[in-house]
């Protein structure tokens, strides 16, 4: 962890400054009938999970270039964790992924108090196989013709509830890789029933205080069709299993220009919006740093959300998942939990009165700008305020820099030569 001497250090040099802009904003939002610190409030209430396997270097299918210290395990990835909600103060759990991060539960728990965080959604993993694993996924896993290919599929997300369980976890992400590469290879409806009763399988093994969550995805790792390929399919297999199956919304796994807002709408007027993966994208399921491409699009998601936060029920798991290729995957994770966090905020002080009084008389131009006013204000100095307060930092890439972590754990995590592809 960094020396909380070094991050009071790092925000002294920046507080005289970050207090005039904070005034200065303040004056101008309340010019606006915005009351800054409530917004302040908001942003110190909201918190997004940290995916483990986020922190390592990924890589593509041609090739993964490590960086130094790469985490070594599940031990040294909440280490990591740790250090961007240190200093974030807004990612305090981490998703697990099973077999990924598979250790004693005792530990996991041990080492995630040390270092100040808890547990967000398990993840399943049935999109490779494992060493010891007797049956293949090459052709499927909870939708395979096998039916012991299922079951074993079926164990192992029962596996991962179970882990979930002893970690405090209160759900389960179910995500497949499951699908074909050509037409005709599989029964499009066969598959998808057979899919559907290894969900309620796993569905008839979650405790009453979990949620499933079913993540959709368009295509890939198959190419010609895949089972659960849009939120269609996910809010049919949510509706199906019963009310404690939600959809989750990964934000690459869409065709490029849909509408996920519409989509965050509608699943929410369904009660089946579970959570969301944060990412952006340009092409594809690329796993690029939220806010980097698109940040316009995060905040109409987040406007979404706002609009109908008070809907009943509604609690979502916000989560990130991505992929870092060329950065510091804590640098990363730290600015990507930054970019969600002001897409809220600036979500939060779009004048709803206003936006609802232009709607009702087809003021299209002005429900526009009224939407736009709130995307174009710089939200910087209540983030950094929020920071302050909670004790992280003003400035958490640059104190991120100069505390030396990363060549601290360098030390004592061997190097990682490059490889081929994959994700972990
Ligand atoms: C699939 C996915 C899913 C997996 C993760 C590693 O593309 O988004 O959430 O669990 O990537
Ligand atoms: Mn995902
Ligand atoms: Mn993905």
């Amino acid at each position: 962890m960094i020396e909380e001497s070094m991050i009071e250090a790092a925000n002294a040099t920046l507080e005289a400054d970050l207090d005039a802009d904070y005034a200065g904003l303040g004056a101008r939002l309340a010019r606006r009938g915005v009351d800054i610190e409530k917004l302040t409030a908001r942003a110190m209430s909201f918190g997004v999970a940290i995916p483990s396997w986020g922190t390592g270097t990924g890589g593509t299918r041609f090739a993964r270039f490590p960086g130094a210290g790469e985490p070594r395990g599940i031990m040294d990835k909440l280490d990591d964790c740790g250090v961007i909600h240190q200093l974030t103060g807004a990612t305090p759990r981490v998703s697990l992924h099973i077999p990924w991060d598979k250790a004693e539960p005792a530990l996991l728990l041990e080492k995630a108090e040390q270092v100040g965080l808890g547990f967000d959604a398990m993840n399943s993993n049935t999109f490779q196989d494992q060493p010891d694993q007797p049956k293949s996924y090459k052709f499927g896993s909870l939708s395979h013709t096998d039916a012991l290919t299922r079951s074993q599929a079926i164990e192992h997300n029962l596996e991962c509830i179970e882990i979930g369980e002893a970690i405090g976890s209160k759900a389960l992400t179910v995500w497949i890789g499951d699908g074909s590469n050509f037409p005709g290879q599989t029964s499009l409806s066969r598959q998808f029933e057979r899919y559907l009763d290894s969900m309620k399988a796993i569905y008839s093994g979650l405790p009453d205080d979990w949620h499933i969550f079913s993540e959709h995805k368009i295509y890939e790792p198959a190419f010609y069709s895949t089972v659960v390929q849009d939120w269609g399919t996910s809010l049919m297999t949510a509706q199906e299993l019963g009310p404690k199956a939600q959809c989750l919304v990964d934000l690459g796994h869409h065709a490029p220009n849909v509408n996920i807002e519409m989509i965050v709408s509608r699943l929410i007027r369904a009660g089946k919006l579970g959570g969301f993966h944060f990412n952006d994208s340009k092409y594809g399921d690329d796993d690029l740093d939220s806010g980097t491409i698109e940040p316009f699009r995060l905040f109409l998601v987040f406007n979404e959300l706002v609009e109908l936060e008070d809907t009943p029920g509604l609690d979502l798991a916000h989560m990130i998942d991505q992929s870092h290729n060329v950065t510091d995957p804590i640098e990363s994770l730290i600015v990507s939990a930054c970019e969600i966090q002001r897409a809220y905020v600036q979500a939060s002080l779009v004048d709803r009165e206003a936006l609802e009084s232009y709607r009702e008389v087809n003021d299209a131009l002005m429900a526009a700008a009224t939407l736009r006013a709130g995307f174009r204000t710089d939200v910087e100095p209540i983030l950094a305020m929020a920071r302050l307060r909670a004790g992280a930092a003003i400035d958490p890439v640059a104190c991120y820099r100069r505390s030396g972590y990363r060549a601290r754990v360098a030390e004592k995590r061997p190097k990682v030569t490059g490889s081929g592809g994959g994700i972990v």
